[in-house]
């Protein structure tokens, strides 16, 4: 069976969490805390940068989030979640990639930075960028590819959704608050997402990775 190496906290973890289950495929949890067990040599063996996710699927292994989702939409593509047009393919393909490399980084420099300092501000004015980007992208569509959920709203919806935990609000953006909601609906969504302690459980651990990396750089 699929191995899958996660911590529910962890946004890049949970991506392919959520993906699984909006799938339906079945796998084998392997739950890591993140309290020094991910520097163990076992699993080291299998992410070196000791990162969760990860999945062994009869012996082959797959690191970084976005990669295990292509591997797995390939090997298991219905229904659906990438789109063939050459249009929608390439819009969840930037909304991938703007929500990890342009939105996340900014949601955790709000956990670490204290409200008002200047890394702060503009952690807030980048993600408002994105916001207003993404409101374009959704246009009047229920999704980013269009009428149907594909991992273009897995990977933002679940970067997204710790926002209103640091009291950032959607008012300013209707079409990404609508959308959201929307996902918010959905079973797996409802089943999956983050209680307050939990996210405050995340916080923690965050912290102390943090502390960990700033000793070892
Ligand atoms: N680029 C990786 C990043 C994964 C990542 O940063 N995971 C964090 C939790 S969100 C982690 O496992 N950190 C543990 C550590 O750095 O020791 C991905 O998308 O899978």
């Amino acid at each position: 069976m699929l191995k899958f190496y996660y911590n529910p906290r962890s946004p890049m973890a949970r991506r392919v969490w959520r993906y699984l289950l909006e799938k339906g495929i079945q796998s084998e949890p392997i739950l890591l805390n993140l309290n020094g067990d991910q520097l163990k040599d076992d699993y080291l063996q299998i992410n070196p940068f000791h990162h969760v996710p990860a999945i062994v699927d009869n012996g082959f292994r797959v690191i970084e989030s976005l990669a295990i989702l292509d591997y797995l939409e390939t090997k298991y593509p219905t229904p659906a979640l990438l789109p063939k047009n050459a249009q929608a393919l390439a819009t969840v393909r930037m909304v991938q990639m703007i929500s990890t490399n342009e939105l996340l980084p900014k949601v955790i420099a709000l956990i670490f930075e204290s409200e008002d300092s200047p890394k702060c501000l503009q952690a807030k004015h980048n993600i408002d960028i994105v916001m207003k980007f993404f409101s374009d992208i959704l246009g009047d569509n229920d999704y980013f590819g269009g009428r149907y959920l594909t991992l273009a709203d897995i990977v933002a919806g679940t970067d997204i959704s710790l926002l209103p935990k640091l009291g950032f609000d959607f008012k300013n953006y209707p079409k990404v608050n609508d959308w959201f909601e929307r996902l918010m609906q959905r079973d797996v969504w409802q089943k999956t997402e983050l209680t307050t302690e939990e996210f405050e459980q995340f916080k923690r651990v965050l912290m102390i990775i943090r502390q960990r990396k700033m000793r070892k750089d």
